[in-house]
């Protein structure tokens, strides 16, 4: 199921870019990562820049001399991502820094040499500086986890970077992996990444409603115009499609389809 582009829209990506910028978005553990593998392997145009997890999950001092003569562990300033599970009134607001000076770095990283000389180049992000505000910080900030004032703190400077930006990170389209809570939550405890064992299903159905007003039915109210008119495809990815060569061809073919209408 995809939304049209209309021809009016007005979306601010650098004239001299030649890539698309596809952002795939979808709950914890819906597939995303599983599916940017796919895209990878499936045309020599496109390229995977993946979510910068790692980074949060072992912040590190390194770039300070005076740290030089310490171990990696005790260079480590920790692991954010723990810290905003474990205590998230206390984390949110610098989770929501953190995460998104990384997005913004990585939304801004030009395209490898290969890509350049592509046809139709295209890079596929693993989420966005979007859905972090429009999902994550929003859904904290409902639920208590950031105050009043944090939520205005970071939703002015986001708005504010954002623009600044715009050119060069604006999305061309995105592809939103829909899945059940209950399907995530299966493949969340099949991962067994560590720092979301303590996950209740009801942090992942707040984020499906969160997904679902923004992405599927449309009607989140957006600080960025250009958004609001974004070509979006939706996939249903409640059924295995990891292991199944048939299903990804599928995949594939629906993502070319989307690609040509931009
Ligand atoms: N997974 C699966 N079948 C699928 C897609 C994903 O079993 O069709 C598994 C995948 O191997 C991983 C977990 O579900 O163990 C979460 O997938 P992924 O890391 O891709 O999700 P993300 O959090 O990136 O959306
Ligand atoms: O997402 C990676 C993990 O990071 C998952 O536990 C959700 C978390 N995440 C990602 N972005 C944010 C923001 N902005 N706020 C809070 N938590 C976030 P995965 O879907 O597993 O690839
Ligand atoms: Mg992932």
């Amino acid at each position: 199921m995809a939304t049209p582009p209309k021809k009016q829209c007005r979306v601010p990506a650098s004239s001299s870019r030649r890539e698309k910028k596809i952002s795939i978005e979808g709950n914890i553990a819906a597939g995303k990562s599983t599916f940017v593998r796919v895209m990878q392997g499936a045309s020599e145009d496109w390229e995977v820049i993946p979510e910068p997890i790692g980074k949060w999950c072992n912040i590190q001092n390194d770039s300070d001399d005076i740290y030089q003569e310490l171990s990696s562990s005790q260079k480590s300033g920790g692991n954010l991502l723990q810290m905003l599970y474990d205590k998230p009134s206390r984390w949110s607001y610098t989770f929501q820094s953190y995460a998104c000076l990384s997005r913004v770095r990585s939304q801004l990283q030009p395209p490898t040499l290969k890509l350049q000389q592509a046809e139709t180049p295209v890079q596929f992000y693993e989420r966005s500086v979007y859905s972090d505000r429009y999902v994550f910080a929003s859904n904290l900030y409902e639920c208590g986890s950031l105050c009043d004032t944090e939520w205005s703190v970071y939703q002015d400077w986001h708005t504010w970077l954002l623009n600044q930006f715009e050119p060069d990170i604006a999305l061309d389209a995105i592809i939103y992996l829909r899945a059940e809570p209950q399907r995530c939550m299966q493949r969340l405890l099949h991962r067994g990444r560590e720092e979301e064992q303590g996950i209740p299903l009801e942090y992942l159905e707040q984020l499906h409603f969160k997904h679902e007003a923004w992405l599927h039915h449309r009607t989140l109210r957006l600080d960025f115009e250009y958004l609001s008119e974004l070509p979006v495809l939706v996939l249903d990815v409640n059924d295995d499609f990891k292991n199944d060569r048939i299903k990804q061809e599928v995949i594939v073919d629906k993502v070319r389809d989307f690609l040509s209408t931009l």
